[in-house]
């Protein structure tokens, strides 16, 4: 299977995450991507090639601009305001509060976060950009290639409209659907494995009918991102029935997990899309250090099997997992079993 990999992801390697009321040294972090690295050649997956520059124009097809032009701006603004750490949001307007975004960095950053942990450093505009291209060069080989898998970094599924948190500053996955749509397929859905539920990405097509978004996630009631992927989350207006959550407890083990996939497969082959694009997260790995699943590395492989029984295109995009050893292992398990 191809790959499509940045290097420029390495330009975003924060120091500092919100966690626990301390700030520890980052979940998400480069090491990641060369624990992949070095599983895909170690197995032999294939080639491995860079992605173009897509520009500003595919990302505003699904991201509003004023937030946009916020990403590209806030480190220097932070630095400008002269302090010391990385920017990190510390008021939001929060319940009765005005939503209007206000021009004190420190405003706007509250304005378009929607978690805390996430720090905005050097070098985080220019690896969102290059993991957005990443997703958008997969997008454009795709059908040509039957599958790609998108090794982007940083992940994308919790950033909305007009939000970033969770890791996430651009929603690749939802490039990449979009991307897709306007090469010409009607229907693409997006089946969203990572361990956390994918607001961002629900958030984007809440009310569209041509992109079915089906998730499998800890329950918000237990795990971030806390306020949104419950059960009764299913589309609004025209996207009414067009978007599925499995909210899952904390300890849910492969059987559950894989019979809810099973469910969300049937969803898929009933909606009859022309790609899936699949939000690959491996967090659902049982020694995953932020995460309560407990998937085991080989479980990996037979979902990465079950996907393959639908029998189109998937992209594979890269999103969660911390467990740094077995992230290569796990991710590349999937593909592998998806290759058969
Ligand atoms: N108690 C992705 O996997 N903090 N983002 C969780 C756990 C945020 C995860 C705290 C986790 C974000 C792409
Ligand atoms: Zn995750």
């Amino acid at each position: 299977m191809l790959t499509i990999y940045s290097e420029d992801h390495r330009k975003r390697n924060p120091k500092t995450e919100l966690y626990g009321g301390q700030l520890v040294p980052p979940f998400e972090k480069p090491s990641r991507m060369d624990y992949v690295l070095a599983r895909l050649r170690e197995t032999g997956m294939g080639q491995i090639a860079a992605p173009r520059d897509f520009g500003l124009e595919p990302i505003l097809k699904i991201h509003d601009n004023h937030y946009v032009s916020f990403l590209e701006t806030a480190w220097e603004e932070w630095k400008a305001a002269g302090y010391k750490g990385e920017a990190i949001a510390s008021s939001w307007p929060a319940r009765r509060m005005a939503q209007r975004c206000p021009s004190d960095i420190d405003g706007k950053l509250g304005y378009y976060a929607m978690a805390a942990e996430t720090a905005i450093c050097e070098g985080t505009w220019a690896a969102a950009r290059a993991s957005a291209n990443v997703a958008l060069e997969g997008a454009a080989r795709l059908m040509d290639q039957g599958a790609v898998f998108s090794l982007c970094r940083p992940p994308g599924h919790h950033a909305a409209i007009d939000m970033y948190g969770g890791y996430s500053f651009f929603n690749n996955a939802g490039l990449a659907a979009q991307s897709l749509l306007d090469q010409g397929l009607g229907k693409v859905a997006i089946l969203d494995v990572d361990f956390h539920h994918g607001n961002g990405t629900q958030d984007i097509f809440y009310d569209r009918d041509d992109v079915l978004f089906v998730s499998l996630h800890g329950r918000p009631e237990d795990e971030f991102p806390h306020f949104l992927g419950f059960a009764d989350e299913t589309g609004t207006g025209k996207g009414e029935g067009y978007n599925l959550n499995f909210p899952m407890p904390k300890g849910t083990g492969f059987s559950t997990w894989r019979e809810n996939l099973g469910k969300g497969l049937q969803k898929i082959s009933d909606f009859s899309p022309e790609a899936v694009v699949v939000s690959l997260g491996t967090d659902t790995f049982v020694r995953d250090p932020i995460s309560s699943f407990t998937l085991e590395s080989d479980d990996f492989t037979t979902y990465g099997k079950d996907l393959a029984q639908l029998g189109i295109p998937h992209l594979f995009v890269m999103e969660g997992g911390y467990a740094v050893e077995e992230i290569g292992i796990n991710a590349v398990n999937v593909l592998q079993g998806y290759e058969g």
